[in-house]
């Protein structure tokens, strides 16, 4: 855990949030500024500042992995049968604001491209 980090902290229970899934590995709850009518952000728990941080051992293969494994299970409960879009935001140029690695899942309209 970053002490510093408010994912960490939301991660912690610290700070509240509105829960959509966890397990022992990932949280996913709703972002507080939606730009969607559905916006949720998948955190690993463990703290990675970025997908830059992410390297090729076992425990972050497993882990993304995991993540990745339930972005549709996440989507399904969600109700986003018509599809959805999935956004890692990283670094300055990536207009990363939050420095704990996420996943956007954004959904309930269709969505633009290319991205601003
Ligand atoms: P990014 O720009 O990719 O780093 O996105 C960070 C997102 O995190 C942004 O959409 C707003 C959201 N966010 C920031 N602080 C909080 C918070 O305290 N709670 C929740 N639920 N979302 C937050």
């Amino acid at each position: 855990m970053d002490q510093d980090c408010i994912f960490c902290k939301i991660v912690s229970g610290e700070i509240p949030s509105d829960k959509v899934y966890e397990d022992e590995e990932i949280l996913c709850f709703r972002d507080l500024e939606p730009q969607a009518p559905v916006h949720v952000l998948i955190v690993p728990k463990l703290h990675l500042a970025s997908i830059e941080e992410v390297t090729e051992s076992l425990e972050h293969k497993e882990l993304l992995g995991h993540l990745m494994s339930k972005v549709r299970v996440i989507a399904e409960m969600l109700g986003l049968t018509n599809g959805y879009r999935l956004v890692c935001n990283c670094g300055h140029d990536g207009m990363q604001t939050v420095r704990h690695l996420h996943f956007h899942l954004l959904g309930g309209r269709e969505m633009g491209w290319p991205p601003g």
